[in-house]
Order: C-alpha cells, then sequence, then structure tokens
C-alpha cells in the first residue's frame, strides 16, 4: 500500500517537472578583474522570444533616499515609465540632478534630463521629496550640483529579467524561459560595455560568471551619525566652480 502510495506521489512529481521543464534557473556571479564578488553590478537577461510573462523583479515605486550625503541606494533599477521619488533625509538641502549615461538614453530628446532642488529636512517636520518619471530606457546618472561627491545610478532596463548582484556578487533568477537567451552585465564603474554573453537556459539549473575588466573602488561606509560628529559640516562643501580668491 505504502509503495502504492509513494509510487503515485513520484509519478505526480514527475508531471509536475515536465510541468515545469519549459523553464530554468540561472544564476550570474559577477566577478571584478581581480576575481573577486562585486556587489550592486546589475545583471540583465534577456529571454528567448516570445517567453513567459514577464517577472516582477523591479520595485514599481522606488525611493532613492538622499541620506548623509549619498544616494541610497546608489543603483536603482526600474523599468521605463516609472516614477522615482527623490526623497532629501539631510538638514541640508540638495540639487539633484539626473544625466543620460548613455549613448542610447541621450539620443531620446530630454530623456534622462532632470534636476530638482530639495530642501533640507526640519526638525519635526517630514522629509521633502520630488517625483521623476523615466520614460527611456539607460542608465541615468544622478548628481547634485551642491555636493560634487554625490554620485548614483538609476538603471532604467530594458528587459523585466534584470536583477542587482547581492554581498556575493550574484544575481539569481527562477522560471526563465529555456532556450537562447543573452547576459548583459553593468557596472557604475565599468566604463567600456562587456559584451553580452548567450547563455543556454535549461531545465537544469545554470550558473555563470561574467568577469569586469576593472576592479571597482570599494564604497566609503556611510559617515557615523554618533554624537559629536556634527553632519552639518557636509553642508559647508563648495559647488563645483565655485572658488573663492
Ligand atoms: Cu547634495
Amino acid at each position: 500500500m505504502q509503495h502504492t502510495l509513494i509510487a503515485i506521489a513520484a509519478g505526480i512529481a514527475a508531471s509536475l517537472l515536465a510541468l515545469g521543464a519549459h523553464a530554468g534557473n540561472v544564476q550570474i556571479q559577477v566577478l571584478d578583474k581581480d576575481g573577486k564578488p562585486v556587489p550592486d553590478a546589475v545583471v540583465v537577461v534577456y529571454p528567448p522570444a516570445g517567453g513567459a510573462t514577464a517577472p516582477t523583479l523591479v520595485a514599481p515605486s522606488p525611493v532613492i533616499e538622499q541620506e548623509k550625503m549619498r544616494f541610497v541606494p546608489a543603483v536603482t533599477v526600474v523599468v521605463p515609465g516609472t516614477t522615482v521619488r527623490f526623497t532629501n533625509q539631510d538638514r541640508w538641502d540638495h540639487h539633484v540632478r539626473g544625466n543620460a549615461a548613455t549613448p542610447a538614453a541621450s539620443a531620446a530628446p530630454g530623456a534622462g534630463g532632470f534636476e530638482l532642488r530639495l530642501a533640507g529636512k526640519a526638525d519635526g517636520k517630514p522629509s521633502n521629496f520630488a517625483d521623476v518619471k523615466l520614460d527611456t530606457a539607460g542608465v541615468v546618472l544622478l548628481g547634485c550640483h551642491l555636493h560634487g561627491s554625490m554620485r548614483g545610478h538609476v538603471f532604467v532596463t530594458d528587459s523585466a529579467w534584470t536583477l542587482k548582484t547581492d554581498d556575493n556578487g550574484i544575481a539569481r533568477f527562477a522560471s526563465v524561459p529555456e532556450g537562447a537567451a543573452q547576459v548583459r552585465v553593468w557596472h557604475a564603474e565599468q566604463l567600456v560595455d562587456l559584451p553580452r554573453k548567450a547563455v543556454q537556459v535549461l531545465a537544469t539549473p545554470v550558473l555563470d560568471t561574467v568577469q569586469l575588466s576593472v576592479v571597482p573602488r570599494v564604497r566609503r561606509a556611510p559617515p557615523s551619525t554618533a554624537p559629536g560628529g556634527p553632519m552639518g559640516s557636509y553642508s559647508q562643501a563648495q559647488p563645483p566652480g565655485q572658488h573663492t580668491h
């Protein structure tokens, strides 16, 4: 009796496997020039045409905070048509600008170009924010007119199969349609675009690595918020081009 049940269970499992045989898991690890894992790289999978419904891997309403003189997160992935909210958590103003960082995006008039000034957060008051809709695929470079050290990126992707790498440099995609796919890897400091990599998606997991030709700088830790470290000192930074003689 028990053997019969096991046989039935095995039969059901086999059927489920057969049903799921049209998709596979793809795991891409991004390494730097020295072979070390690279977090915060963007991995884009272009599955075979006519594939399954697009996954929901990308946040529909992302928020990019200006916090302790940084854009947090430093890299945000969105699909075209997404409205991104910029929120100033610092006590001083930021003057955020966005410029197309790739030829594809800059080819479209006005694409990726915006600027907005956000007043600092007053004690006991909500943070100031502004929304920007990004319609064109491409990479938007974020900066601040007031603080030259601030850098961030919005990756407006042309494939719903897009993820950032984790601390181990890994992006994991589940249920990618089977067949010939392409993988694109982007990193803010990889200035020469890497060629896309052909990957055959199978029912069995696909593991692959992509290596950058650079070693990204290690991002500096956020400034301490410990008492005695007045955050206001950062607001003394001069805008680019403004010099006292
Ligand atoms: Cu700023």
